[in-house]
């Protein structure tokens, strides 16, 4: 057989060897497989030691909040209405503090699917915070950007919504 296609040879261009676009057709699919598996673990492995409490001291030491859900348990896709306490590091409460509420899921790059608002203050420290809610389980933060007595800092809350 051989020798039959050994005439045609000259004539026909060479066969091109593939084996080098194989590898290369093999290493970006590898590629891809790789980075679509990171990025799922990334997005379903919680970091670890996350302080889930509802009392948390904000960044900068200034404060210290606490907040309460109306809704409880938590379940996605409820509008539902907070109550945060907030106090002086040495434990006197804020009676005129200014808020801003943010927050998002870490893991996933978005924000919150409301823009929550405090729209009450209730004394002694108690604000109402309507508008909260999350459209998804997983891990959210929530923040307070707060401005009291001339000084501002940021509480950060960390829930587990299931
Ligand atoms: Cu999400």
């Amino acid at each position: 057989m051989s020798q039959v296609v050994g005439v045609s040879q000259a004539v026909q261009p060479r066969k091109r060897n593939l084996r080098p676009l194989y590898i290369a057709v093999g290493l970006v699919v590898i590629a891809i497989l790789t980075y679509f598996a990171s990025m799922m673990i990334r997005m379903n492995t919680l970091p670890p030691n996350l302080d889930y409490s509802t009392t948390r001291t904000s960044e900068q030491g200034l404060f210290r909040g606490t907040w309460v859900s109306q809704l409880e348990p938590l379940e996605i896709n409820k509008i539902h209405t907070w109550t945060i306490h907030v106090e002086t590091s040495d434990g006197q409460p804020l009676d005129a503090a200014q808020f801003t509420v943010d927050g998002g899921m870490p893991q996933h790059g978005h924000g919150l699917p409301t823009q929550p608002q405090v729209t009450q203050n209730l004394g002694n420290g108690d604000y109402r915070v309507e508008g909260m809610k999350f459209q998804m389980t997983g891990w959210w933060v929530v923040n307070f950007h707060i401005a009291a007595d001339g000084k501002s800092d940021t509480l950060q809350f960390n829930l587990l919504l299931k």
